[in-house]
């Protein structure tokens, strides 16, 4: 058994434990009320599943294992110029600790050793027109590598129940291992007609990931590697993780599970707000017809967009209150690293602009950006201004915590997911 895998099965038979028998002493104590509104109103903040890799503070943000965004900047093991290796988020959502260098670089050497795409995905992804949605091609290459589940074959051979975490991790590992792969050939296939760039297995996960989209520039790779571990995860109740988890419960494996969360993760009010982004933003630079909109024109344009009835992309979140420490981190990534850039001077204003134009309307409950308001800018910056693409990005990302999450919630138990749902004439009866 390898060292992260023996270490996380002895954790997670102590919380196994541990969780059993809180759940036998204090099973009905009351947690929290439901409102008429959180029923009718996407079920905001109802507690309902228990997500072992991070949690959202709305105020605060995104802290994994209790730590924050500079925290895990500083913490974790990093590339060359400082930047945190997602290897080492991924241990540490794992396992609740900080990794060594030397663990990481085990980590990086096992995803590289399990990193081989069955030729059958790309003789799939071949099979469907160049231009069809990146998104879906990602979701039709994860399924067509679904026969390769080991969760799927063991649990036909009658697998103990106590051995389905053990299964969740191999999947789990061999996808993250080979997602890369796969988008990568998503992009070239789809935007460099089809010129493909051999993996380079002296490279860690996220500069591999970039020299095969098609840069071997060490900031680009800086930018993957702190991209790939912001965008990780965001606690279990956002749309994808909660699908992830969803379909997970009822035993359907890692391949399938992931793959129906991509789906949710492709919708525009969630990851695909990264594409809707730079759009908006490409599209105002045009209509205005300059690169360097001023505060005033960008004010126009934000009303124009409000006065259609339409949503401004990147900004907004359903449980933030704050602006997004990940879009803060991407600034200080743009400011350390990027000089001159009209995109991201753009993107700056319209972080100036916006959130007092939404803050009167009265009704949106937070003005703020959030991730998805910064990560175009700097992606067209390093020459990737094909955005359709971007919401995979963030999916390669995303595999790490819903996947990491996945194996906790099998090691756990958990049972099928099953909340109620209830009609708008037992609501009116209640009223009564
Ligand atoms: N622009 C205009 N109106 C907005 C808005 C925005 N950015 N954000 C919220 N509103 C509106 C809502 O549409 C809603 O209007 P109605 O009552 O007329 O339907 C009202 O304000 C109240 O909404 P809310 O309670 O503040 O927000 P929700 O929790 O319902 O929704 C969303 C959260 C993220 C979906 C929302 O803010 C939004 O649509 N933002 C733009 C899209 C976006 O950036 N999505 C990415 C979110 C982060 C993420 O998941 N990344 O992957």
């Amino acid at each position: 058994m390898d060292s992260l895998k023996q270490k996380f099965a002895e954790k997670a038979l102590t919380l196994y434990k541990e969780l059993r028998a809180i759940g036998k002493e204090h099973g009905d104590k009351v947690m929290g009320e439901v409102t008429l509104s959180q029923i009718t109103g996407g079920a905001r903040g109802i507690k309902m599943m228990v997500w072992e890799t991070s949690q959202l503070d709305a105020q605060e943000g995104i802290r994994f294992r209790g730590y924050s965004i500079p925290e895990i900047k500083k913490l974790l093991p990093s590339g060359p110029q400082g930047e945190p290796l997602p290897e080492g988020l991924f241990w540490l959502m794992l396992t609740g600790e900080i990794p060594t260098e030397e663990e990481v670089n085990a980590l990086t050497k096992d995803w590289q050793s399990r990193a081989e795409v069955p030729q059958q995905v790309y003789t799939t992804l071949d099979s469907l027109p160049a231009d069809t949605h990146p998104m879906t091609q990602f979701t039709i290459g994860i399924m067509a590598m679904q026969s390769d589940s080991i969760f799927d074959r063991r649990y036909a051979e009658g697998m103990a129940k106590t051995d389905h975490w053990d299964a969740v991790y191999e999947d789990s590992m061999n996808l993250i291992a080979r997602l890369p792969r796969v988008a990568a050939y998503i992009y070239r296939r789809a935007f460099k007609g089809g010129e493909h760039i051999a993996p380079d297995t002296s490279l860690d996960w996220s500069a591999n990931f970039a020299h095969m989209l098609g840069s071997d520039d060490e900031d680009f790779r800086s930018l993957m590697r702190l991209y790939l571990t912001i965008h990780a995860d965001h606690e279990g109740g956002n749309a994808s993780a909660h699908t992830v988890n969803l379909v997970g419960s009822t035993l359907s494996d890692p391949y399938r599970s992931f793959a129906a969360g991509m789906n949710a993760l492709a919708g525009p009010l969630h990851g695909l707000a990264n594409q809707e982004v730079i759009k908006w933003i490409f599209e105002m630079i045009e209509e205005l017809g300059t690169k360097t909109p001023t505060k005033e024109q960008i004010q126009q344009y934000v009303q124009e967009t409000l006065d259609a009835r339409k949503v401004i992309p990147g900004y907004g979140h359903a449980v933030l209150r704050e602006p997004d420490p990940r879009f803060t981190a991407q600034r200080r990534f743009a400011e350390e690293y990027i000089k001159d850039s009209d995109l991201i001077e753009t993107v700056w204003k319209i972080f100036d602009v916006v959130p007092p134009m939404l803050e009167a309307l009265g009704k949106v409950k937070n003005p703020w950006p959030n991730v998805d308001a910064h990560s175009g800018a700097l992606l067209v910056h390093y020459g990737f201004s094909e955005y359709s693409f971007y919401t995979v990005l963030f999916g390669v990302s995303r595999a790490l915590g819903v996947l990491a999450a996945g194996i906790w919630t099998r090691a756990l138990g958990m049972p099928l997911e099953r909340p109620k749902s209830v009609t708008s004439d037992w609501i009116k009866d209640q009223l009564k």
